[in-house]
C-alpha cells in the first residue's frame, strides 16, 4: 500500500518525465505551491542548468527553487512558459480545481495564465465528483473582508477567516465552507466580480490541461 507521500512523489516524478523534453536553454518553467509541488521542485534540481529558470507562485516555492540553485525569474521578465506544474486541493473530471489551501492562489492563477500547458499533479485523494467539500479559499483585501463574507453567505456558504494568515500579497483569506458547486465556471465568474475579491480558488474558467493523478495502481493521466 503506497502512502500519500509515495503517491505525491509518483505524481511529481511523472510530471518531471513529462516536462523533461521541454527543458531547453531558453525554457522557463512555472512552479506551483504545496507539498506535491515541493517534490516536483526537488526533482527539478537534477535538471538545473538545462533550462533558463523558473517562475515561482509563492515565496515558499521561490526559496525552495533558489535552495537548489535554480534561477528564480520575475514573471515580468518572461513572455511565455511551456508549462506550469502545480498541485490542487480538489480536481474533478473536467479538470476544474479548487486551489489555495496553501494560500498561494493569486500568484498560482497569474503564473498559470502565462504558461501554455497547466499540468496538475496530485494524489488520488484530490479527485472528486463535485467540487466544494474542500472549503473554497478567496483572497480578499482586508477592508472588504466582511462585505465579501456577506456575499459568500448569500451564496449559501459559511465564510471563515484564515486566522493569523497574510498572503504574499499582503491580503487575507476567507475559506468558504458548505458551498454546493454545480457550475464551477459560473461561480468563478461571479466571485471574480465581487468588489474586494483579489482571487478565488476556483480554477475552472482556465482549468488544468493535464492531470497526473497518482493511484495505488499507478499514475493516471487525464487530459
Ligand atoms: C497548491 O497545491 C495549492 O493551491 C494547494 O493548496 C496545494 C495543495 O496541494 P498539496 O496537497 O500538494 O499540498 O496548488
Amino acid at each position: 500500500m503506497l502512502s500519500q507521500q509515495d503517491l505525491k512523489q509518483q505524481a511529481a516524478d511523472a510530471a518531471l518525465a513529462l516536462i523533461e523534453p521541454m527543458l531547453t536553454a531558453q525554457a522557463v518553467i512555472g512552479v506551483g505551491t504545496g507539498s506535491t509541488a515541493d517534490l516536483f521542485i526537488d526533482g527539478l534540481a537534477k535538471y538545473r542548468g538545462k533550462f533558463r529558470g523558473a517562475v515561482a507562485s509563492s515565496e515558499r516555492s521561490a526559496k525552495r527553487l533558489a535552495g537548489h540553485g535554480i534561477a528564480v525569474l520575475d514573471l515580468n521578465e518572461v513572455e511565455t512558459m511551456p508549462v506550469y506544474v502545480d498541485g490542487a486541493d480538489e480536481i474533478n473530471s473536467q479538470l476544474h480545481m479548487i486551489k489555495g489551501g496553501g494560500g498561494a492562489l493569486t500568484r498560482e492563477k497569474i503564473v498559470a495564465s502565462v504558461a501554455k500547458q497547466f499540468v496538475c499533479i496530485a494524489d488520488e485523494s484530490k479527485l472528486v465528483d463535485s467540487l466544494g467539500r474542500f472549503p473554497l479559499p478567496i483572497e480578499v483585501l482586508p477592508i472588504a473582508r466582511e462585505a465579501v463574507s456577506r456575499v459568500a453567505r448569500a451564496l449559501g456558504g459559511q465564510p471563515v477567516l484564515r486566522e493569523g494568515f497574510i498572503t504574499d500579497n499582503g491580503n487575507q483569506i476567507l475559506d468558504i465552507h458548505g458551498l454546493t458547486i454545480t457550475d464551477a465556471p459560473e461561480l468563478e465568474k461571479k466571485l471574480n466580480n465581487v468588489p474586494g475579491v483579489v482571487t478565488n480558488g476556483l480554477f475552472a474558467l482556465s482549468p488544468a490541461d493535464t492531470a497526473l493523478l497518482a493511484t495505488q495502481q499507478g499514475v493516471r493521466r487525464l487530459g
